[in-house]
């Protein structure tokens, strides 16, 4: 499927242009679906004659039928990416985070486009399962209408594939790191959010004790999976978390941020956040056993490049 046409919608943002470079790299032609939210044309490659760029919503349902004609595959990354976006405005951003995906499902039908990789988020787990490795069987918890929404997204992938032959690949993106991704919110990516402000020389601030713990991820080593997904000759149903099952503190992660750079700024503590999960890690023997998954990118060497060393 080496040249063939693949719809990335939300391709402008930290994670789908990561994956459309990929795809350019592979030798496909790719259309971005994109409303530039939180996206930039400055993540794309806009001179390359095999990228198409539509700008639109993926509320628009009449959009998204144009979007997928001529598509082998799709991956649906477009979201409010926002937990906080979402509590702030819940039927703003379910227009994005559910109907777009209900939109897709609908054109791909119409289309007669089959694979879809999605989007997910551990969100969907809440506090379950909170201290060891969350599996994928964990029961759901979705505490907030961002998860509310990815949950239902993957109900309805699922509805689609057993009505409708959709060949849904779902994904339960554990923290995403690496360039690109916006450290403007104060609710962004803490590395993105501490690396951006070490490279300042501000104050860093950590909510709680800073001994919480996460399975970080660098965006580089999730794109083969998404490419994987993207052309596997078949997908197997069911969600498979995306993660190392490696926990890393934020103390942690400052001093590895401080190694790369040969200091830091001053560190300050303020109170946890509200709800704040203390410990998150994948059980990733799902994902393990059905991709090809790379060596890990050390933590150290993620951070160096996002830093620019
Ligand atoms: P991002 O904000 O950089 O990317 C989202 C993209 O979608 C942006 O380009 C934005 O402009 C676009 N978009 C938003 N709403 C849209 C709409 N209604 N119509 C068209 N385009 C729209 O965020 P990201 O971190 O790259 O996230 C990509 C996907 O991965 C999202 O679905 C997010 O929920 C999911 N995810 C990310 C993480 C993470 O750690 N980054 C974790 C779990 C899940
Ligand atoms: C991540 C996802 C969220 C959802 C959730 C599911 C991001 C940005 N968020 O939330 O979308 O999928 O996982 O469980 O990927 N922190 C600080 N200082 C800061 C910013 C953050 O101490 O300036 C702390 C924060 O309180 C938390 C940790 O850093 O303990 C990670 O925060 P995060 O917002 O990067 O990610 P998380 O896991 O809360």
């Amino acid at each position: 499927m080496s040249d063939s046409l693949i719809l990335v919608t939300g391709g402008a943002g930290f994670i789908g242009s990561h994956l459309t470079d990929a795809l350019l790299a592979a030798g496909h032609r790719v259309r971005v679906l994109d409303n530039f939210s939180t996206g930039q044309r400055s993540n794309l490659a806009l001179d390359n004659p095999r990228l198409e760029v539509l700008q639109g919503d993926v509320a628009d349902a009449a959009l998204m039928r144009r979007a997928v004609v001529g598509c082998q595959a799709v991956a649906h990354l477009a979201a409010v990416a926002s937990v906080q976006a979402s509590v702030d405005d819940p039927v703003g951003t379910h227009q994005s985070n559910f109907i777009g995906t209900l939109n897709l499902c609908e054109a791909m039908r119409e289309a007669g486009v089959r694979r879809v990789v999605y989007a997910s988020s551990a969100a969907v787990y809440g506090n379950n399962g909170e201290g060891v490795a969350v599996g994928e069987d964990t029961p759901k918890a979705p505490l907030t209408p961002y998860a509310v929404d990815k949950l239902a997204s993957e109900f309805y992938l699922d509805f689609f594939q057993r009505q409708h032959g959709l060949e849904p690949a779902i994904f339960r993106f554990f923290n995403i790191f690496g360039p690109r991704q916006d450290p403007s919110s104060p609710y962004s990516g803490v590395i993105s959010i501490f690396t951006e402000r070490a490279l300042a020389g501000k104050p860093i601030c950590v909510f709680g004790d800073g001994e919480q713990t996460r399975d970080f991820f660098y965006v580089a080593d999730l794109v083969p999976l998404l490419v994987q997904a993207l052309s596997a000759a078949k997908v197997t149903s069911g969600a498979v978390n995306v993660g190392h099952n490696q926990s890393i503190s934020l103390n942690q992660l400052l001093a590895a941020i401080g190694e790369v750079l040969g200091s830091l700024p001053a560190v300050t503590h303020t109170a946890a956040r509200a709800g704040d999960i203390r410990h998150s890690r994948a059980d990733n023997s799902l994902l393990c056993q059905r991709f090809q998954l790379a060596p890990a990118t050390p933590l150290q060497d993620g951070l160096a490049r996002l830093l620019g060393r």
